[in-house]
């Protein structure tokens, strides 16, 4: 059989308030606009994937949170409404997903395999959270290729960034290695902000982006940091650094879908493509792709 390919790594956030601003069909509040910057970075994206033929996209959300192991979706088509639990007013979107049971599967049983606690989630009225829907249909609005999604398990929660890392590199090695095996070309994501303190209050109208910026000075160093980082291939430094940055930066790399998309590309020392950078109510957010089928010598 031909071996599998990882095409493509991105960062790739959720912050409900991009699929807002593009109202889409699907979404049931009505904006004018907003986060630009950041809808045109998904437009990059999607630009430079759009000749790249793959097979399946590999997500990992840090809102779907499961406590007790990693879980993955075991269906073949989840549909229902996904709302947004703090920002309702923006996110009521009705979704349809087609899911690649054969590859989830693959990658749960290599996961158990290597001693993950792991589950699959075959539920038929599950609903999907928020950040899956988000990434997923900023993406590929289109819908049209099948997805594996993987839960968030809350290891930083229960013990520490270091414990939450270990796991992660493991769940992103034996991801990898599945990929291969299936013979599949895959996109992998990984679906989350960079620094995350948010606003506490939201403005009137919540797309007037005149009242858009990052919380504080020190979150802007913290995520400009990181996309140094990624611009240059040092992914074993964010690795390293990855204790502070999620303490300090309140960084949304607590779910551990970085550290998972890093070591699903075997630590990247090839530059990433940064696609777009923008605050979304003050959180800092950074589109960006590690071109993986570019390097496959690396
Ligand atoms: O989930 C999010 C997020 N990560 C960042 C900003 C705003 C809302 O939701
Ligand atoms: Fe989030």
């Amino acid at each position: 059989m031909t071996k599998g390919e990882i095409v493509a790594g991105c960062l790739a956030p959720h912050p409900p308030h991009i699929v807002y601003a593009e109202n889409p069909p699907q979404n049931e509040p009505v904006a004018e606009g907003g986060w630009e910057q950041l809808r045109w970075g998904y437009e990059r994206l999607r630009e430079s994937l759009a000749d790249v033929d793959y097979d399946a996209i590999v997500l990992l959300s840090p809102h779907w949170q499961t406590y007790v192991g990693t879980h993955f979706l075991g269906l073949p088509h989840f549909k229902n409404l996904s709302v947004d639990p703090v920002f309702p007013n923006l996110f009521r979107y009705h979704y349809e997903i087609d899911i690649d049971v054969e590859l989830s599967q693959q990658i749960h049983d290599r996961a158990a395999e290597a001693g993950l606690a792991t589950k699959m989630m075959n539920n038929p009225d599950f609903r999907i959270d928020y950040g899956t829907i988000t990434t997923g249909h900023m993406f590929n609005p289109e819908w049209d290729k099948p997805f594996v999604v993987i839960s968030s398990n809350r290891s930083r929660d229960y013990y520490s960034v270091e414990v939450m890392q270990e796991m992660m590199v493991e769940l992103g090695r034996v991801t990898r290695e599945a990929i291969i095996a299936s013979g599949k070309k895959v996109v992998v994501l990984a679906s989350n902000s960079l620094s995350h303190r948010h606003f506490t209050t939201e403005s009137a109208i919540p797309e007037d982006m005149s009242k858009e910026h990052i919380t504080s000075h020190a979150m802007h160093l913290w995520d400009m940091r990181m996309i140094e980082y990624f611009r240059t291939g040092q992914a074993q430094r964010i690795i390293d650094e990855m204790p502070e940055f999620t303490e300090q930066a309140i960084a949304e790399s607590d779910g551990g879908g970085l550290t998972w998309l890093l070591s699903t590309l075997d630590l990247p020392t090839y530059p990433g493509i940064l696609h777009g950078y923008g605050t979304i109510i003050g959180t800092g957010n950074a589109i960006v792709e590690w071109p993986a089928r570019n390097h496959k010598e690396a």
